[in-house]
């Protein structure tokens, strides 16, 4: 199969992927008692659009980059799961717009996602990796984790903040994106939490710039800037079909490669900003 240019890939994201998100009136969810406790509105009527942003990976590399002026000087900043910016912020900046989150994070007792102060800047995003294809009644009757009985208590304690939750059918649109784009079959499980945020920030963003995702120079074992854990797997993939997803940014980056180099950064645009 032909391996499509930068741009012809740009479109086929922006065409195939649609960032939806669970709302109140949505089946099944629609006739739960709880079903008010979805927002109306799905998250990209909500939120956005931002001029520039940033997508801040949990990479080690990020560890003495000094870039957290450049990513604070971003409109919008998204950050995955339990990364904090506390103690890190001349590295990874502390302006949080977005936090996406996986299931896992908000089910393990280690992260204390119900009463951390980590969690309450900016909307909450949250994804489970549901069935291939399968429909909602199946993936909420049998989700990876609990994410929805996290995210009724969750919503109790905290009203006021935005809190969606990403529709399975996104995760399995980015996934098959990568799989047409790759000579190989890849592992069918959904993509990481960073290729998600990636696209989630190109659908509300005129210029998305990704931080270590691609790693720099600084690249290194270290699985995240913020623990002593060292692991190649980390920036490599084992579950997530990691090392295809790095490659697909990698042919989409806009920037120049001496910035992945320097910076860990690659530059983005917008969905809104692409001529189809
Ligand atoms: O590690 P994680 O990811 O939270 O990292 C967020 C995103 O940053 C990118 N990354 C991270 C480390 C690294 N060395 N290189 C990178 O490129 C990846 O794109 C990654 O998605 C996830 O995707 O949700 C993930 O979550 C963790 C874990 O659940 C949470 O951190 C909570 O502890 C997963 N780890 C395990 O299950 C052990 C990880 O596989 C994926």
């Amino acid at each position: 199969r032909p391996k499509l240019s930068g741009p012809r890939l740009l479109c086929q994201l922006k065409d195939n992927i649609e960032v939806a998100t669970l709302t109140s009136d949505l089946q099944p969810f629609s006739a739960l008692p709880w079903a008010d406790q979805l927002p109306a509105k799905p998250l990209t009527s909500d939120l956005g659009p931002y001029r520039s942003c940033a997508v801040v990976s949990s990479a080690g590399s990020l560890r003495y980059s000094g870039l957290g002026k450049e990513i604070d000087s971003h409109d919008a900043v998204l950050r995955f799961n339990a990364a904090p910016t506390t103690g890190y912020e001349k590295d990874v900046g502390s302006k949080t717009t977005i936090r996406l989150i996986n299931s896992q994070v908000m089910a393990s007792d280690d992260h204390r996602f119900l009463s951390s102060s980590l969690y309450s800047s900016g909307a909450l995003v949250a994804w489970d990796p549901a069935p291939f294809s399968a429909d909602l009644t199946q993936w909420y009757n049998r989700t990876d984790y609990p994410i929805f009985t996290q995210y009724q208590r969750y919503r109790r304690l905290h009203p006021m903040q935005p809190f969606y939750i990403l529709h399975p059918r996104f995760e399995w649109q980015v996934w098959q994106r990568i799989q047409d784009n790759m000579a190989e079959p890849i592992q069918k499980n959904p993509p990481s939490s960073g290729l998600l945020g990636t696209v989630l920030m190109m659908s509300l963003c005129d210029v998305v710039h990704v931080y270590e995702f691609l790693p720099s120079r600084r690249k290194t074992e270290l699985c995240h800037y913020y623990q002593r854990f060292y692991d190649a797997a980390c920036t490599l993939g084992a579950y997530h079909p990691l090392l295809y997803e790095k490659n697909l940014v990698k042919r989409m980056n806009q920037g120049p490669d001496r910035d992945i180099y320097t910076h860990g950064r690659v530059t983005l645009p917008g969905f809104g900003k692409l001529n189809c």
